[in-house]
């Protein structure tokens, strides 16, 4: 965690609001694989990372409450009883959902100030949306006494993201973000919201990512329409979920769905048994096959489940060029943001630099390359 954007949001706090504030680090994820799986009742292999959302938090006596984004040197003051969705797109949503999703649970929130800033860039796909809705609902809830548990508060979260945000998320990334345990990934059962974690040491390898730093527009109401496919064939195969079905019950249906929405559904079901099998494969050590899984995870997203775009693509074939990379693939919603790359240690910089020319030659646009680590989940700073 970088803890000059935690003391940058602490003496900003002090600076405007005179009293010393409650501090939260609150992490973003990233996705080994398991992608779209997570609203389909499936698994997912995420972690919570060293980058995140840094905030301030404490009670206010001015008879209304502030928040401010640093990053985007935006403030925002508003009334705690006449909350409601602020213009499509505003970051301030995802603060007002989370208090309302907290009143609609019958706790009750006092006045309050937050500030918080963030060094996930909007847009990588590695839920930055996630780190400030829990930042907010932890805050609230260690201020507040409201009693929540963890579990609570990550639907909490997501409930904001569905209801003021407009995203119909799934659990994944308010559950690594909350939950996640230092240099592990967390193996999770999204029925149950349970996980096992797993240490990640690859030895001589390690994951990167690269940015696109692209997000295109269709991104949301993409996500909500590929969900709402989903919820369609399991109705019709007569399931809770997609996690519930085979390749072979899905073929009994092959005459009533679209071409297009079968392959969907195809991928979800192939994605769910990859990610069962990617954590075998991290179990035995076997990097080669967790790698091959993660190229075929980006091949269903891409030809099947449709969620790519010209850049991300462009990434893995640059990736799959070069031996050293044992996989890649996009993480996170798609549309832009982030591949992750399982990639040899030695070979790493080399590969991020041959991949930034071809890109900034392509896209003329620039990718950035992130080194991460894996971190503990939504805290207390002392
Ligand atoms: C986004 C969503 F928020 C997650 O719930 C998940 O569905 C992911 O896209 C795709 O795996 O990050």
């Amino acid at each position: 965690m970088d803890k000059s954007l935690m003391n940058e949001v602490k003496n900003k706090f002090l600076e405007v609001f005179k009293t010393e504030p409650l501090l939260i680090f609150s992490p973003g994820r990233i996705n080994i694989i398991g992608e779209h799986t997570d609203y389909n009742d499936g698994f997912v292999f995420p972690a919570a990372v060293d980058k995140g959302i840094a905030a301030a938090i404490q009670k206010s006596n001015s008879g209304k409450c502030t928040a401010i984004a640093l990053d985007m040197d935006s403030t925002v003051n508003f009334e705690l009883d006449k909350l409601k969705p602020s213009k499509k797109g505003n970051w301030e949503n995802y603060v007002f959902g989370v208090v309302a999703e907290i009143q609609n649970r019958n706790k009750i929130v006092g006045d309050f100030n937050i500030i918080f800033k963030g060094n996930i860039p909007g847009g990588a796909g590695m839920s930055s949306s996630a780190a400030l809705e829990n930042s907010v609902v932890f805050g609230l809830n260690e201020l507040f006494e409201l009693g929540l548990t963890k579990h609570e508060m990550i639907l909490i979260s997501q409930k904001a993201e569905h209801n003021y945000v407009g995203v119909n998320c799934g659990i994944m990334d308010q559950y690594a973000s909350m939950f996640g345990i230092k240099d592990n990934a967390l193996h999770l059962d999204c029925r149950s919201v349970e996980s096992r974690p797993y240490k990640i040491d690859f030895k001589n390898h390690q994951l990167m990512l690269i940015n696109t730093n692209v997000k295109h527009s269709l991104s949301d109401s993409a996500y909500n329409d590929r969900r709402s496919a989903c919820e369609s064939i399991s109705e019709l195969l007569g399931v809770k979920a997609l996690r519930d079905a085979t390749e072979a019950d899905l073929e009994t249906v092959i005459d009533k769905v679209t071409p297009s929405n079968y392959q969907r559904a195809l991928y979800v079901i192939q994605e769910n048994a990859r990610t069962i099998k990617a954590a075998k494969a991290i179990e035995d050590n076997d990097l080669e096959l967790l790698g091959s899984l993660i190229y075929q995870s980006h091949a269903g997203l891409s030809d099947q489940y449709k969620v790519s775009c010209d850049e991300l693509d462009f990434l893995v074939t640059q990736a799959k060029k070069n031996k050293h990379v044992l996989g890649a693939r996009m993480m996170g919603g798609g549309f832009g943001g982030c591949t992750i790359n399982l990639i040899a240690k030695k070979e790493a910089k080399a590969f991020a630099e041959t991949a930034s020319k071809a890109y900034k030659n392509k896209f003329d646009n620039d990718c950035s390359v992130y080194f991460i680590e894996l971190f503990q989940g939504t805290h207390l700073v002392k």
